[in-house]
């Protein structure tokens, strides 16, 4: 089947639908310049094993090397804006009564584009702190007033301890609201739309079989098919820049004919 045709299957999915949980991966953002995680060719690890830069082992073992990659990710991510997709994922809020955006990623696009119900699973670039959270969980730090370069991690001003980025390594629990939170509207909602991801990173790859456990309509965007193919009841193949643009605009014509 067409793309279009799919498109208008989904169409059908979303109507009436109260609560729509968008879930979104890597694949959201690379049409905004970022480099997607795993894929062959252009993914960061290609270059690197995840063991050597995303544990927090690795960090301890050598923290200059994973604070290089991240102030090089960090340029990247700073220079970075919103595309289409993200703009579409944000109007979707006018279609809906309710919208809630599971993103996996840390760069914030999604605010930037203007969706206002946001939750960050794995943590946001923006934001620094303590390795031993000294002073609590999180012990946040303001880059902007320790001494620091892109080549030597900073020290904690209270404990001394490195400073890191608050993102979530392997092995380390997501943040307990966000985890919560995202697994509650799984359950709730009436379509999961998930934009973008491999699918293979527990535990927000479980949130789409969490959703079609609860009676949710699951729709699918990705290049390729993903460890959340099997669930996706509409899977629309394509670029989150192209796809989600077209679904919404569908979104909109359908709901202007029904008035
Ligand atoms: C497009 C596109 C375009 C491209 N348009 N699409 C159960 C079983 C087995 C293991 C585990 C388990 N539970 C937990 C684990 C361990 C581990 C895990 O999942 N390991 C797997 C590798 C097997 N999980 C954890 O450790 C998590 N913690 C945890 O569960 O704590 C409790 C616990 C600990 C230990 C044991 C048991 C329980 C933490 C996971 C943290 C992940 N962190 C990272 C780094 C964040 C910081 C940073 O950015 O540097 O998060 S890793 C990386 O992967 C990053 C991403 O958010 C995440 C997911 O990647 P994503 O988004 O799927 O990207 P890609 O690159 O994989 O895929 C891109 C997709 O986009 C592809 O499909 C493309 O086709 C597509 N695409 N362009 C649309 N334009």
């Amino acid at each position: 089947m067409e793309l279009e045709a799919h498109i208008r299957q989904a169409v059908r999915a979303f109507d009436q639908a109260q609560l729509v949980a968008v879930s979104s991966g890597a694949g959201m953002s690379k049409e905004s310049g970022i480099a997607t995680f795993r894929e062959a060719q252009t993914g960061l690890w290609s270059q690197y094993d995840p063991e050597d830069l995303g544990t927090p082992q690795a960090f301890r073992r050598n923290p200059d090397f994973v604070w290089k990659w991240y102030m090089h990710r960090f340029g990247l991510i700073s220079s970075a804006k919103p595309h289409a997709g993200h703009y579409a994922v944000a109007e979707m809020e006018t279609l809906f009564p309710k919208v809630v955006v599971l993103t996996q990623n840390i760069d914030g696009l999604h605010t930037a584009a203007g969706s206002t119900d946001v939750v960050e699973l794995h943590g946001n670039f923006h934001r620094f702190k303590c390795f031993a959270n000294c002073q609590g969980n999180p012990t946040l730090v303001d880059l902007n007033v320790l001494q620091h370069d892109a080549e030597h991690a900073p020290h904690c001003p209270h404990c001394g301890d490195l400073i890191r980025p608050d993102v979530v390594w392997f092995g380390e629990m997501l943040p307990e609201t966000a985890l919560e939170r995202a697994f509650d509207v799984a359950a709730e909602c009436a379509v999961m739309l998930v934009v973008g991801t491999s699918g293979i990173v527990q535990p927000a790859a479980s949130l789409p079989y969490q959703a079609k456990r609860h009676g949710a309509v699951v729709v699918e965007v990705n290049l390729e098919p993903s460890g959340i193919t099997p669930v996706a009841d509409i899977f629309l193949q394509g670029a989150a820049g192209q796809v989600l643009p077209a679904l919404v605009t569908a979104l909109r014509a359908s709901r202007e004919q029904q008035i």
